[in-house]
C-alpha cells in the first residue's frame, strides 16, 4: 500500500523469505559474528586475512583473502570483470543470496577494505550489499581515522553502508571495558539484518529500492509504551546522536515499526511528522510487524543522508 509518498507493508508470512547472508570481514567483523544470535535463515560467511581471524566464527562458509586483494579490490575502477580471484570466488558464493551484509570496522588495514571486495563480488553475483561499519575511536587515532575516510570513499562506489559511531556507544556505556562495550556494539550493528530478515520477496524490490536512494544511512531505535508514541519517538529520534538530524538532513528513511496493533494509519502519521526534519518530500518506506503482543511501540529508523 502507498500513502502520500509513503510506502508501506506488514512484514510478511515467511513463506517466501528474501535470501540473506551476513559476511564478517576482519577483526571487528569476525568478532561480530561470534558475539550475536544469527537471525534465523541467515547465512554466515566469515572473511579475514588469516585463518586466525575466522577461528571459532562457525561461519558456514570461511575464506581467507589477502589485504593486498582486498585493498586492490577497492582501489579498482568499475568493470563487469572480477579485478582478482578472491572477487570471482565470492562472487559465486554470494549468487545464492538475495541480500548480502558485509560486516566491519573501518579504519584497520583489512575488513575496511574487504567491505569494497564483497561489494564488488555482489555486484557480480547480481547481489543487493548493504554494508554494516564503524567508524574508529577519536582515541585510535588520525591514522586509523583517516584510512577509515579512505575506506568509507572507496565502498560507497560499490554499496550502500549504514554507519555507526564506536565513539557513540562509549557515550551509552561508559563504564563497561572497551572489549564489552564493543560486543554490545556488535549486536547494535546487525540490527538491521534482525529488522531485516524473513522479509518477503514480494516486498524485496521497494526496501531495495529505498537503499538505493542514498549511499550512507545511519540507525536508531527507539520504543514508547503509552500515549502518542509517534510524537515521543520522532521526538527521540530529533535528539538522536546516532541519527544527527539537526546538522544532517534526510534523503530517504526506512521505518520497522513494531508493536501489538501498529496498523497502516499509524504508520502514515509516523511517517507524516518525521518528514517535518526534512526540507523537502523525501521517500519513505514502513515495514509493520504486529506479530509480537508487546505494549509498547518500538521503531527502528534507518535514515538516509
Ligand atoms: N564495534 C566493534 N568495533 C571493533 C571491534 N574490533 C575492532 N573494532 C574497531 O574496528 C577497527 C578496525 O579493527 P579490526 O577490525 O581489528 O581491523 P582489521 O580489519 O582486522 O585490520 P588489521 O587488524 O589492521 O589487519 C578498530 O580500529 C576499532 O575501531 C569489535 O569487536 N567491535
Ligand atoms: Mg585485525
Amino acid at each position: 500500500m502507498s500513502e502520500d509518498g509513503i510506502i508501506i507493508f506488514r512484514k510478511g508470512s515467511g513463506q517466501n523469505p528474501v535470501k540473506m547472508a551476513i559476511v564478517g570481514c576482519g577483526g571487528m567483523g569476525c568478532n561480530t559474528l561470534r558475539s550475536i544470535r544469527v537471525p534465523d535463515g541467515v547465512k554466515t560467511i566469515a572473511i579475514g586475512g588469516n585463518r586466525q581471524e575466522i577461528a571459532g566464527t562457525r561461519a558456514d562458509v570461511e575464506l581467507v583473502i589477502s589485504q593486498d586483494d582486498a585493498m586492490a579490490s577497492a582501489k579498482s575502477k568499475p568493470s563487469r570483470y572480477a579485478s582478482n580471484d578472491a572477487e570471482m570466488e565470492l562472487s559465486y558464493i554470494l549468487k545464492e543470496y538475495d541480500m548480502v551484509f558485509p560486516v566491519a570496522g573501518l579504519g584497520g588495514n583489512t575488513g575496511g577494505w574487504m567491505v569494497s571486495l564483497v561489494g564488488r563480488a555482489a555486484k557480480l553475483a547480481k547481489t543487493t550489499p548493504i554494508a554494516l561499519v564503524t567508524t574508529p575511536l577519536n582515541a585510535e587515532g588520525r591514522e586509523k581515522r583517516h584510512r577509515s575516510t579512505e575506506q568509507l570513499e572507496a565502498l560507497r562506489n560499490w554499496t550502500s553502508a549504514i554507519i555507526f559511531k564506536n565513539d557513540q556507544i562509549l557515550k551509552e556505556v561508559p563504564n563497561l571495558p572497551l572489549e564489552k562495550a564493543f560486543r554490545v556494539m556488535n549486536k547494535v550493528v546487525v540490527a538491521p539484518i534482525d529488522e531485516l530478515s524473513g522479509l518477503d520477496k514480494g516486498n524485496f524490490k521497494d526496501m531495495r529500492g529505498m537503499f538505493r536512494k542514498s549511499h550512507i544511512f545511519r540507525m536508531d531505535a527507539a520504543e514508547w509504551r503509552g500515549d502518542n508514541p509517534t510524537f515521543a519517538i520522532n521526538e527521540e529520534f530529533r535528539r538522536s546522536d546516532w541519527l544527527s538530524l539537526q546538522v544532517l538532513e534526510p534523503k530517504c528513511a526506512i521505518f520497522f515499526i513494531k508493536g501489538f496493533g501498529v496498523n497502516e494509519g499509524l504508520a502514515a502519521e509516523f511517517a507524516e511528522d518525521f518528514a517535518k526534519s526534512a526540507k523537502q518530500e523525501i521517500p519513505m518506506l514502513a515495514c509493520l510487524d504486529d506479530s509480537k503482543a508487546t505494549k509498547e511501540i518500538k521503531v527502528t529508523a534507518i535514515i538516509g543522508l
